[in-house]
């Protein structure tokens, strides 16, 4: 039978809080991938909060989404969902993406990709912010976990190469928007 592995994607990074740990703990299928991407950010958590919990405007800083409409419930709320159109070029032009966690206090924000014309079937993420101060200097960390089907005909290596390169440049351009916002 196929068996399904519970992985946790912060193993092995320095001081992070239990419930980051266990927000980037996720349930693995035998045909699926994961990863996961770590970006710092040279600003307080708040503003990179700010910014990164607007589930219905991600064009603010992921730059390969032309537009965004909110299809279902207020965008806010878990069970939301986006319609968002991505800028030509891409094997897609579009994804529909549920809400699935919003923590307001703890920094915790999960969209599962419930449709589109995709082919990264059942990708689901969990982003968090996180302020430690290691080494004597504070710092804002975001961390960016994510499970998804490998597609027939791919092996898990591209799949996350693929997903890996959006999502870093996701949280690059998170962190250059917020460090220029809060300066
Ligand atoms: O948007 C994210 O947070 C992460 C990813 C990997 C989104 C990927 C994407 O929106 C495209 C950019 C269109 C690439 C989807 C769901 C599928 C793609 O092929």
């Amino acid at each position: 039978h196929k068996q399904v592995q519970k992985v946790s994607l912060t193993r092995g990074m320095a001081d992070v809080p239990e419930h980051v740990e266990l927000s980037h703990t996720h349930v693995v299928g035998p045909s699926q991938c994961f990863s996961v991407v770590v970006q710092d950010v040279e600003a307080p958590a708040s503003a990179v909060w700010s910014i990164l919990s607007r589930f219905e405007d991600p064009q603010a800083y992921k730059h390969f989404v032309r537009s965004c409409r909110v299809a279902f419930g207020d965008g806010r709320e878990v069970g939301s969902v986006r319609e968002v159109r991505v800028v030509s070029g891409l094997p897609a032009a579009f994804s529909l993406e549920r809400l699935e966690i919003m923590d307001d206090d703890r920094h915790v924000i999960s969209f599962s990709v419930v449709g589109g014309d995709h082919r990264l079937f059942n990708y689901r993420s969990v982003t968090t912010v996180h302020e430690s101060d290691s080494d004597g200097k504070k710092r804002t960390r975001v961390v960016e976990s994510y499970v998804v089907d490998v597609p027939v005909g791919n092996d898990k290596e591209e799949t996350c190469s693929f997903a890996d390169t959006i999502v870093r440049c996701n949280l690059q351009s998170l962190a250059k928007l917020a460090e220029n916002t809060s300066k």
